[in-house]
C-alpha cells in the first residue's frame, strides 16, 4: 500500500458485517479513510477473532501436491528463520494469496533506452518522487486513475495517461490528460497512436497483475485473467477438478472484504460438512451459468449488481450476518456518480453504513488538500 493511499471506494461498501467501523473506532468516521486507518480496522478485526496465533509467519509455501491414494495434500513450506523446508499433510488447501502483486509488464519500443525512471504500479511508493515532473502512466484502470491522481495531488508538473481500449473519461484538471496508446519512446519523447508526442520524465506502467501460484502444480493451478468470474471455480471458490482445493478472492473486485468473508464462511461450511457439494457435472453447470452472465456484462453498473448477486448467493447459504446488498450496490452507484462528477473531489462525499445505519461524518479537509495521511492527522 503506497504512501498517501486513501481508499478509492466508500468504506461502507467493504465494511465487515460482523465488525463495523463504529465498533472498531468507537465513533463514526468519514467514508474514504487513508491506508493507516483502514489497516487499523483490519488489524482490529484480526485481534478480535484471535487468528494471529494460527498464522505461521515467515513460512512461504513452496509446493502443494495432491496424493490421490491418501486423499491428502502434501504441503512443503519453507521455515525461513531456520532456513529449512518441511512437508506436512493436509485434508484441504485454500489459496488466498491475492492476485494484485505480480506485475504484468508489457514492453513498448524504446523503453529499454529511456533514461528517465520506469516502474510498474506495484513499485510505486511515494508521489513526492514525481513532484515537478512530467509523468506518463500506461493503463486506464484503477491504478492509473489513482496513481495519476496522487502524482497530481503532490505536485507533478503534468500527468498523462495512455489507454489501449478507451479513455477513463473523467473531468481531469488542466495539467492532466488522456492520450491514445503509447507506441514508442525516443529519448524523452513519447509517441502516441494518434501521432501526437509529449516530453516525459517518468513512465509508470499501470498495466495490471498476473495470477501467480508458483507453489501449485499444473493440475491445481487457476489460470485466469483479472475478471469477475474466473472459470473452473464452483461458487467462485471450489476448484472444479479437486473440490478439496479452494481459492478465495481471485475475482476482480468491486466488493472486497465482505465478499472475502462470504467466501471464507462458505468454504468453512463445506469443510465442516454443513454444505454438501453437488456432483461434478452440477458444479460445472452452475459456474458456467455465472460465467455466461459475466460475459454479457456491459458496464460497471451491471458488474456491481452481478457481484452483489454473487455475494448474496454465498451469504444466503451460511450464517454470515446478512446485510443490505442492494444498499451496498446503490452506494457503489453513488460512488461511480461522484467520480464522474468530480474525480479529484469524490472522496469528500459521505455515505450511510449499511451495517449500522449511521451516516458518515464529512472529513475535516478536502482530499486534495489533505497531504498528511497519518492516523493522527485523520
Ligand atoms: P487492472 O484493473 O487489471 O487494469 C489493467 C490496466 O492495464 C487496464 O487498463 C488495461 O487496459 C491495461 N493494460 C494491460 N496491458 C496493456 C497493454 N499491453 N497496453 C496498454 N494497456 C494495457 O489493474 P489495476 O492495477 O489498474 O487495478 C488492480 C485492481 O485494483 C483493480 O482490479 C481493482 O480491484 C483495484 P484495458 O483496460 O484492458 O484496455
Amino acid at each position: 500500500m503506497y504512501r498517501y493511499l486513501w481508499s478509492n471506494g466508500p468504506k461502507e461498501c467493504l465494511e465487515f458485517a460482523d465488525y463495523t467501523f463504529e465498533e472498531h473506532f468507537g465513533k463514526p468516521i468519514a467514508s474514504y479513510p487513508p491506508r493507516e486507518v483502514l489497516w487499523d480496522y483490519i488489524a482490529g478485526r484480526v485481534k478480535k477473532a484471535g487468528v494471529r496465533k494460527w498464522i505461521r509467519f515467515n513460512t512461504p509455501v513452496r509446493m502443494v501436491i495432491w496424493n490421490k491414494k491418501k486423499k491428502k495434500f502434501l504441503v512443503t513450506a519453507h521455515d525461513r528463520p531456520k532456513d529449512r523446508m518441511y512437508t506436512e499433510e493436509f485434508d484441504y488447501v485454500i489459496a488466498a494469496n491475492g492476485h494484485f502483486s505480480t506485475p504484468h509488464t508489457p514492453f513498448f519500443e524504446g523503453l529499454d533506452q529511456f533514461n528517465g525512471r520506469v516502474l510498474h504500479a506495484h513499485d510505486f511508493r511515494d508521489a513526492l518522487e514525481f513532484k515537478g515532473k512530467n509523468v506518463l502512466l500506461v493503463g486506464r484502470s484503477y491504478s492509473a486513475e489513482d496513481i495519476g491522481s496522487q502524482c497530481w495531488k503532490y505536485g507533478a508538473k503534468s500527468v498523462t495517461t495512455t489507454y489501449r481500449s478507451k479513455p477513463m473519461g473523467f473531468k481531469w484538471p488542466k495539467n492532466f490528460e488522456e492520450r491514445p496508446l503509447l507506441q514508442k519512446v525516443e529519448g524523452r519523447t513519447a509517441h502516441f497512436k494518434d501521432g501526437s508526442t509529449k516530453e516525459i520524465d517518468a513512465i509508470i506502467l499501470c498495466t495490471g497483475y498476473q495470477h501467480y501460484f508458483p507453489f501449485l502444480p499444473e493440475d491445481l493451478r487457476l489460470k485466469t485473467a483479472n475478471r469477475l468470474w474466473p472459470a473452473n471455480l464452483y461458487k467462485g471458490v471450489v476448484w472444479q477438478d479437486n473440490p478439496r482445493l479452494f481459492y478465495i478472492g481471485m475475482q476482480d473486485q468491486f466488493y472486497t472484504f465482505n465478499m472475502f468473508d462470504a467466501q471464507a464462511w462458505y468454504v468453512r461450511d463445506i469443510i465442516l460438512g454443513r454444505i454438501k457439494l453437488p456432483k461434478a457435472d452440477a458444479m460445472k453447470k452452475d459456474w458456467k451459468k455465472w460465467l455466461k452472465r459475466e460475459e454479457k456484462l456491459a458496464d460497471a453498473e451491471q458488474m456491481i449488481w452481478f457481484q452483489g448477486d454473487y455475494v448474496k448467493d454465498l451469504i444466503d447459504a451460511t450464517d454470515y450476518p446478512s446485510f443490505d446488498i442492494e444498499g451496498v450496490n446503490k452506494t457503489f452507484m453513488e460512488w461511480e456518480h461522484h467520480k464522474m462528477e468530480n474525480i479529484m473531489g469524490f472522496r469528500n462525499n459521505s455515505y450511510r453504513s449499511l451495517m449500522t445505519g449511521t451516516m458518515s461524518p464529512k472529513h475535516h479537509t478536502p482530499w486534495k488538500d489533505a497531504l498528511d495521511d497519518s492516523m493522527e492527522a485523520y
